[in-house]
């Protein structure tokens, strides 16, 4: 078998030429497999006895899109529309064989094959979107005239991965392979093309799907208002539609004209750097330095947890989703009775809008037993415990559990707060007990930190980060300190907006500055959400927090109608000139000087401070790596992925600016901006944190 390159073979079958991709992992578009492509389709081409050429790949995919690592390097090799062009105006059929994924530069090669063969597993997807891109290498022209600009608008403003069925029906795949026969399958179809002596089809001529929708601006213009919500200050989304309205309006050639600068605006922008650099954190967060491969996985297959209120009920449902059962305690069978009931109302809520099936809610409701003694908790191979923030309260469930779990099971705290290592000393096992920090609602968020406790044992991590990724959580380890990282940085953002609001800077000015910014809801109308009195007693309150004179007025928050805001019945926020008169008579009675705060400083106030305390959690080695923080505030915060997370922004601010404003901010307005060492050095010897 004739070897183009390190990445590729040739091999020739019955008048086939097969040309092999296998460059691990995912066969992306490397500059080695761009020139192997190029040369075995250029051979192939150049070989007399070759009728049709079928490009396949090795391992577990099909091309899943240019290699990402190459990005803003030096360009080497032939470029990606050379071997494009190569395989387009090739006098023989060229026929793509996909297993796995089809994505993004990939599928742009497939575009340009003459045909698409395809076993049911696989999928097809243009996902730049999700990296802050649009396809470049033609997709965005190609896809819509293949599967109609309606199609493609919510293929690439998604960047979902379509099933190999569905691109079939679409017309994306032209055949399907039987799932474990692709390359004999696609032989068969090559021989066939030449023997029936079809058309060499190019996707770039065909016209068909897109004719309809010429001048049909309304259709863009709907689909822009569907999915504004949704992608409100993403740059990629806009991009990816004006290129697919040039498909449908303009020739081919001015269609790619457009693309090419579009993308190239995208992939020089802060935005697309920031997403590229998530995807990358995604990856990079379950690897934990001292945690070797082979470390033991516990098998998971039941799981106790204790509380059925909103914490306990909402993590339960993660659990029966992927089909583990669960048993979960509480204290009486009312409350018992109330949660199983909520279960049973958001499943329900689900089927309703066609999420899942009745016959699901049925089935997972039934993977969930409730009891009222912890004593049922002795089987399980997993407990979360998931009651009131207290410590006692906790410690005593630990003392009990430790006398009842098996050997070996794992036990954890969802505390968002409290000390993981105090409560595992209540055990005998503290190698055992780990915290796993859900965020609410439980059942949506995506986030979890992994809580590492002292003495808790490499197993443990191991296989909470295992659960973590079968019940599709984002998981990020983080060390035993207040807070851990989430809350401790958020600490940070809420002092300072409640200090803001009392210098002259309204609720409704730091949360516009905020949403501006890219968070779905600043910090008063999230607590006007969760609800101003949570720890609050009107038993004790005397009237020495703004909070307190809030709530002694009876502004509790959106469930009174009004707190920081006022609500309609709809429960849409307005501004309330009675809390800008409560706040000022506050401010005036603790001779606070009120003054203009724009929307620049509100940002800083509430930004940088959080920075340093990334710098601070870093320093203390309460994160694994900067990036591990930016996948906490970007998956469990609603920071905008689009700026990467709190390090990521430092940096792109510059964090010898940060550290000066720090500085500035100490002298002017106190000890709670000191900067972090570690951030002054970082500084001052220029030291890479990614
Ligand atoms: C593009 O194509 C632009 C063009 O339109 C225009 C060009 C002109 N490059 O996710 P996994 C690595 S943009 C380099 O854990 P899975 C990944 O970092 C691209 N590396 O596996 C990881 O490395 P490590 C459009 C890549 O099985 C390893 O592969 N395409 C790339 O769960 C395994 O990845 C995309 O956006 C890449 N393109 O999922 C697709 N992709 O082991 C991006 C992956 O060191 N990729 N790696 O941590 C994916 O969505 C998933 O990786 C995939 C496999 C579904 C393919």
């Amino acid at each position: 078998m004739p070897n183009i390159n390190e990445v590729t073979t040739l091999d020739i079958t019955n008048e086939v030429a097969v040309i092999t991709l296998n460059s691990p992992p995912v066969n992306a578009l490397s500059a080695n497999v761009r020139e192997g492509l190029n040369e075995g389709v250029s051979s192939a081409i150049n070989d007399e006895s070759v009728k049709s050429i079928v490009i396949i790949c090795e391992g577990r995919t099909f091309i899943a899109g240019a290699d990402i690592t190459e990005f803003g390097q030096a360009p080497k090799g032939p470029s990606l529309y050379e071997v494009q062009d190569t395989i387009e105006n090739s006098p023989k059929p060229v026929i793509a064989a996909i297993h796995g994924t089809a994505l993004g530069g990939g599928l742009e090669v497939a575009l340009t094959c003459h045909y698409r063969i395809a076993v049911p597993s696989s999928k097809c997807g243009l996902p730049e979107v999700n990296l802050g891109l649009l396809p470049g290498a033609g997709g965005t022209q190609r896809l819509p005239r293949i599967v109609g600009a309606a199609k493609a608008l919510v293929m690439m403003t998604s960047g979902e991965h379509v099933p190999a069925e569905q691109c079939l029906s679409m017309g994306l795949v032209d055949e399907m392979a039987k799932e474990d026969s692709l390359l004999e399958d696609a032989l068969v179809f090559a021989q066939k093309i030449v023997s029936e002596k079809r058309p060499l089809v190019k996707v770039r001529d065909a016209e068909d799907k897109i004719a309809a929708d010429k001048g049909n601006n309304a259709l863009f213009a709907d689909f822009r208002k569907s999915i504004a919500r949704k992608t409100r200050g993403f740059l990629a989304p806009e991009y990816n539609i004006q290129c697919i309205e040039a498909a449908v309006n303009k020739p081919f050639e001015e269609g790619l004209k457009i693309e090419q600068e579009l993308f190239m605006k995208l992939m020089t922008g802060t935005q697309s750097a920031a997403q590229r650099y998530m995807f990358f954190a995604q990856r990079q967060v379950t690897k934990i330095p001292d945690i070797e491969p082979d470390t033991e996985v516990k098998d998971i297959n039941s799981v106790g947890v204790i509380g059925a209120g909103t914490m306990g009920g909402g993590i339960s449902m993660n659990f029966a989703n992927v089909g583990i059962p669960v048993t979960i305690i509480e204290q009486s069978q009312e409350r018992l009775d109330k949660g199983l009931g909520i279960i049973r109302k958001n499943y329900e809520n689900s089927a309703a809008r066609g999420r899942i099936t009745e016959a699901q809610v049925e089935e997972r409701m039934n993977l969930i037993d409730g009891k009222t003694s912890i004593e049922a908790l002795d089987t399980q191979d997993m407990i979360i415990e998931a009651v009131f923030e207290n410590m006692d309260l906790k410690k005593d469930i630990f003392k009990q559990l430790d006398g009842i779990c098996k050997e070996g099971a794992i036990l954890a705290t969802n505390t968002s707060a409290l000390d993981v290592n105090v409560i595992a000393a209540e055990t005998n096992r503290p190698e055992d007990v780990i915290g796993l920090h859900f965020f609410s609602p439980a059942n949506v968020m995506r986030l979890l930190e992994i809580v590492r406790g002292d003495k808790t044992s490499k197993s443990v991590v191991a296989s909470s980060l295992a659960v973590a990724k079968k019940i599709q959580k984002i998981a990020a380890v983080v060390g035993v300190c207040p807070g851990f990282v989430g809350n401790r940085i958020l600490a940070q953002r809420q002092r300072e907006a409640n200090k803001l609001i009392l210098e002259g800077a309204l609720p409704w000015d730091i949360d516009d500055a905020l949403f501006d910014f890219g968070f779905p809801m600043g910090p008063f109308a999230m607590s006007d959400l969760a609800g101003l009195d949570i720890g609050w007693s009107k038993d004790t309150s005397k009237g020495e927090s703004l909070r307190d004179v809030l709530c002694e007025a009876g502004r509790l928050g959106q469930k009174s109608g009004k707190g920081f805001y006022i609500y309609d019945e709809n429960r849409n926020k307005s501004p309330d000139p009675e809390v800008e008169a409560l706040i000022k008579k506050f401010g005036e009675e603790r001779q606070i000087k009120m003054r203009d705060v724009g929307k620049e400083e509100i940002l800083e106030r509430c930004l940088y401070p959080m920075i340093n305390e990334g710098f601070k959690i870093l320093e203390e080695g309460m994160a694994i790596r900067a990036s591990d923080i930016d996948i906490v505030w970007t998956n469990g915060y609603g920071w905008p992925v689009y700026e990467g997370g709190p390090m990521f922004y430092g940096n792109t601010i510059g964090f010898d600016k940060v550290l000066f404003w720090l500085k500035k901010a100490e002298l002017e307005l106190g000890p709670e901006f000191k900067p972090s060492a570690y951030l002054e050095k970082v500084v001052t010897e220029e030291i890479n944190i990614f």
